[in-house]
C-alpha cells in the first residue's frame, strides 16, 4: 500500500496543478471578455481497482512499474469540457503551444467515433513533475470534448458498469442513436454560435455592471431597428 501511494503522488500532483492551470484559461479568456473556449474542467487519478481491470485487460502484472506507468496512459486524467465543437481545436491548439507539457499523442474520436458511439478528442502528454528526489515526467490524458458528447459519455459509462460492459441489444442500440442525436445537437448549436455568444456577453456585462448591461441592449435594439 505504501508502494502505491509512493507511485501515484506525483500523478495526484499533476492532476491538481493541471486542474489549476487549465482553469487559469477559462478565467484570461473571460479578463478578455471574449468566448472561452473551456467550460469547466475535472481530473481524478485512476483509481486502484480501475488500475487493477486495466491491467488484467492488457496482461501486465498489477503493481507500480514503469511497465504500468507506459501501458496505462491515463493514470492522471483531465477532462476539458467545451460549448461548442469548434472550441476543441482551440483548446487542443493551446495545448500544442504551451511550454509546461508536451503534446505527444492525439486521438480524434470526434472525426473516427467509436463504436459504442463514443466521441471526443483525446490528447496524451508528457508533464513534468517536480518532487523532493527531482523531476519526475509521467503521462496524463486529457479528454476534451462538448457538453453533449460528456452528457452521453457519462451515462454510458455508469451503464457500462451496470451491465458489466455487457449491454442488452436494445440498450446499445438506443445509445447509438442517443450519441446521433448528441451530435446533432452539437451541430444545432454550432448553427447558432453568434447568437448565443453575444446573449453570454451581455449576460456576463450585465452581471458586472447592470447599467452598461442594459445601456448594450438599447443600443443592440437601435441596431436591430
Ligand atoms: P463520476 O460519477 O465518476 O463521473 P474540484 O477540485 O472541486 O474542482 P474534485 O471534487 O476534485 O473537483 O473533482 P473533479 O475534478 O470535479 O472531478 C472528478 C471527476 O473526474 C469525477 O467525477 C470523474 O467523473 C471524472 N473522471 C473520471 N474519469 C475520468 C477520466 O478518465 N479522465 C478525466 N479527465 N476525468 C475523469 P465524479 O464526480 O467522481 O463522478
Ligand atoms: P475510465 O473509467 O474512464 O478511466 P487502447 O488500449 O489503445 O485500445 P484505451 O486504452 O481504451 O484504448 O484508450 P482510449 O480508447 O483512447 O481511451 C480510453 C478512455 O476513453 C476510457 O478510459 C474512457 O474514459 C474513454 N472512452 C473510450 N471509449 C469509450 C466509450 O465507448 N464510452 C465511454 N463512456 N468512454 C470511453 P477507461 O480506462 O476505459 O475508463
Amino acid at each position: 500500500m505504501p508502494q502505491w501511494n509512493k507511485f501515484l503522488e506525483p500523478y495526484k500532483q499533476a492532476v491538481n496543478e493541471l486542474k489549476v492551470k487549465l482553469k487559469g484559461i477559462r478565467s484570461q479568456y473571460e479578463l478578455e471578455d471574449v468566448h472561452t473556449p473551456v467550460e469547466f474542467i475535472t481530473g481524478r487519478v485512476k483509481p486502484r481497482a480501475s488500475i487493477y481491470d486495466k491491467t488484467l485487460e492488457k496482461g501486465i502484472p498489477f503493481e507500480p512499474s514503469d511497465e504500468l506507468a507506459t501501458e496505462l496512459p491515463d493514470i492522471a486524467g483531465l477532462r476539458i469540457m467545451c460549448q461548442f465543437v469548434s472550441d476543441i481545436q482551440s483548446v487542443v491548439e493551446i495545448l500544442r503551444q504551451r511550454n509546461d507539457l508536451e503534446v505527444i499523442e492525439e486521438r480524434d474520436y470526434i472525426s473516427n467515433k467509436k463504436a459504442s458511439g463514443y466521441r471526443s478528442y483525446h490528447v496524451i502528454i508528457n508533464y513534468p513533475v517536480q518532487t523532493i528526489q527531482g523531476e519526475k515526467t509521467i503521462l496524463v490524458e486529457i479528454q476534451i470534448r462538448t457538453l453533449a458528447m460528456n452528457f452521453w459519455a457519462s451515462i454510458e459509462h455508469s451503464l457500462n458498469y451496470k451491465y458489466e460492459s455487457a449491454l442488452p441489444e436494445e440498450i446499445s442500440i438506443r445509445l447509438e442513436r442517443a450519441a446521433e442525436a448528441a451530435f446533432r445537437l452539437d451541430e444545432e448549436m454550432s448553427l447558432i454560435r453568434d447568437e448565443i455568444q453575444d446573449a453570454q456577453q451581455y449576460f456576463s456585462t450585465y452581471k458586472e455592471d447592470p447599467t452598461r448591461g442594459y445601456i448594450d441592449q438599447d443600443q443592440n435594439a437601435r441596431r436591430k431597428k
